[in-house]
């Protein structure tokens, strides 16, 4: 049988928007080949078009953080047009579950026009970024990823370190600034992250920035204050003139459906423009993309492979689907 690489699927040109981002390494992802699709795939071969197929189906399905009400949507459709038509065959099934599992995927916004209003080229710079989600998913790593893709593809880049709630934040987001030689703007710990936000915009302005990237401190969706904080630094870059910050909701993809409903509440709070799905090189379980796609209307823009700066791949679904489909046949 031949394997599902997720890694090096997502690491596909795609076109000459998102090849503006794009680094294009064929990165060999351990630990995730035999994702949910393959098993599936050897579901349908073993036990043919039974009941207790379909039953393993659905348990496979969530087991691999599909989701609840996708597996049960998306079996709902397949076991209907299994009846429509009398498919006999398990390839046949298989073929249809394909197909549907494709519509999820390219039924999203159109990834392209999302990641060009990323791009400093098409856009009124400088291009404003907060990175948001719950603590410890990522958000500090992907910055930095984001950072070195901005400069390996020419822009000016500025951080501020606005997760002001620990000294060792700063520390972390300045020893990254060093690395990557982008200039942090830092307040000191305990400080008001908006007005690091405000100071980094300035600086931004002033040494003409492409693309201004801040650092958010973790917070949960439920809390209120650390919720509105966040308001009041999006607030702060509207009122200097710009167009409104982008958020980029960072979600582990280890967290599974947690993760999902944390993402929810930030949704339902804050909104988001972009999502970037961390630590799919840790996770097993490449199902979660299914339900972000039917759950949420924002995009996977990027998603993390790893902890080192290149370990970031703009996120396929033409390309994920299409080899989806020629992989595991
Ligand atoms: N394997 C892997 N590890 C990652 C990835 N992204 C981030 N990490 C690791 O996850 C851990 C937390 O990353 P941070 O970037 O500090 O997370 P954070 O969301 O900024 O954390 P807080 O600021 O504490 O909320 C670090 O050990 C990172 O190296 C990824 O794509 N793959
Ligand atoms: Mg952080």
């Amino acid at each position: 049988m031949s394997f599902f690489i997720l890694g090096e699927l997502l690491s596909v040109n795609n076109g000459p928007v998102e090849n503006t981002h794009q680094n294009n390494r064929q990165v060999p992802i351990h630990g995730i080949r035999d994702t949910w699709i393959t098993k599936v795939n050897s579901l349908f071969k073993s036990k043919g078009l039974n009941d207790d197929m379909w039953d393993d189906l659905e348990e496979a399905l969530i087991l691999s953080d599909v989701g609840p009400s996708v597996t049960l949507s998306l079996l709902d459709k397949v076991r209907a047009q299994v009846r429509l038509e009398s498919v006999q065959e398990p390839n046949t099934a298989f073929e249809i579950l394909k197909a549907e599992v494709a519509k999820i995927l390219i039924s999203g916004k159109e990834l392209a026009e999302v990641i060009k209003t990323f791009d400093p080229s098409a856009n009124r710079c400088p291009i404003v970024i907060l990175f948001v989600g719950v603590n410890g998913v990522g958000k500090t790593t992907t910055l930095a990823k984001m950072a070195h893709m901005y400069v390996s593809s020419g822009n000016k880049v500025i951080i501020g370190a606005a997760d002001t709630f620990r000294a060792a934040a700063i520390e972390q987001i300045k020893t990254l600034g060093e690395k990557l030689e982008v200039t942090v703007i830092a307040h000191s710990e305990g400080s008001d992250p908006s007005a690091v936000v405000f100071d980094t915009i300035e600086a931004a302005k002033a040494r003409k920035i492409d693309v201004a990237l801040i650092d958010t401190a973790g917070r949960m969706h439920n809390s209120i204050n650390l919720m509105d904080e966040l308001h009041k630094m999006s607030r702060v870059v509207s009122k200097t003139g710009l167009e409104p910050a982008k958020i980029m909701l960072v979600l582990d993809a280890t967290t599974g459906q947690n993760g999902l409903q944390q993402a929810s509440s930030f949704l339902g709070s804050i909104g988001c423009d972009g999502i970037v799905l961390s630590k799919l090189d840790s996770s097993s379980k490449g199902g979660v993309i299914l339900s972000v796609y039917s759950e949420f209307n924002v995009p996977v823009l990027y998603i993390g492979t790893g902890e080192s700066l290149n370990d970031l791949e703009v996120f396929s679904p033409n390309r994920f689907t299409k080899d989806l489909f020629t992989e595991t046949c």
